[in-house]
């Protein structure tokens, strides 16, 4: 755990959670995933991304909502244990119709305005469980978007099309992110039901 925080105790007994009891530190963030058909239309337009830009791999694909960084696995089931105990984490909607280039961190993506407050509610009850957690703040406001190539510093000529999907959020994912010798992979640790109101 890369903070010195004092975490605090955890009410009641350990849980048994074989997936919170990891060695060391996990690089971590929570998202949702698209649906299986959604993949397929993205998976489309990795297709058509072309060099330099490096797709990123199908089964990563993923919209982040909160990046944790490195995390125990202490300090991963503080966070987990009370946002599975509220009985509040709102499902949410995004349409993601718009293709950006992040120069900056060298991001290519599709992207969306936020129009759904609910998800405005969850981005801050995550944020509000992780600091208590002891987790960092974000550096950056919430900009739904999912990655479809790094490294890219300049539009992709020739340009793929963009394509329009909307993302009913109703599972919210805690990954590792695992680097492997074959690259990153992101790989879901535990699951949380959203709930539709
Ligand atoms: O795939 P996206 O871009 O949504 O960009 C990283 C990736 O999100 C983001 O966390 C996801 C898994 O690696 N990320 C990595 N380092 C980050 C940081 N320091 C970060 N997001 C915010 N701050």
């Amino acid at each position: 755990m890369k903070t010195e925080v004092d975490l605090p105790e955890l009410d009641g007994p350990e849980l048994d959670w074989p997936e919170f009891d990891w060695q060391g530190e996990r690089r971590l963030f929570i998202g949702v995933a698209p649906t299986l058909a959604q993949k397929a239309l993205l998976t489309k337009l990795l297709h058509q991304l072309p060099a330099p830009l490096q797709a990123v791999k199908c089964d990563n694909l993923h919209l982040t909502l909160l990046f944790l960084g490195q995390s125990s696995a202490a300090q991963a089931r503080l966070l987990w244990q009370p946002l599975q105990a509220q009985a509040s984490l709102p499902a949410f909607k995004v349409l993601l119709n718009t293709l950006e280039l992040w120069p900056g961190p060298g991001v290519f993506c599709l992207t969306g305005a936020i129009q759904d407050s609910r998800l405005f509610q969850l981005d801050s009850q995550l944020q509000q469980a992780a600091a208590i957690a002891g987790f960092p703040p974000p550096q950056h406001q919430l900009k739904p978007h999912i990655t479809l190539a790094r490294k890219a510093k300049s539009w992709p000529n020739p340009a793929p099309e963009a394509i329009e999907l909307t993302l009913s959020a109703d599972e919210l994912l805690l990954y590792h992110s695992l680097s492997t010798p074959n690259g990153v992979c992101y790989q879901p640790i535990a699951r949380l039901p959203l709930i539709a109101e």
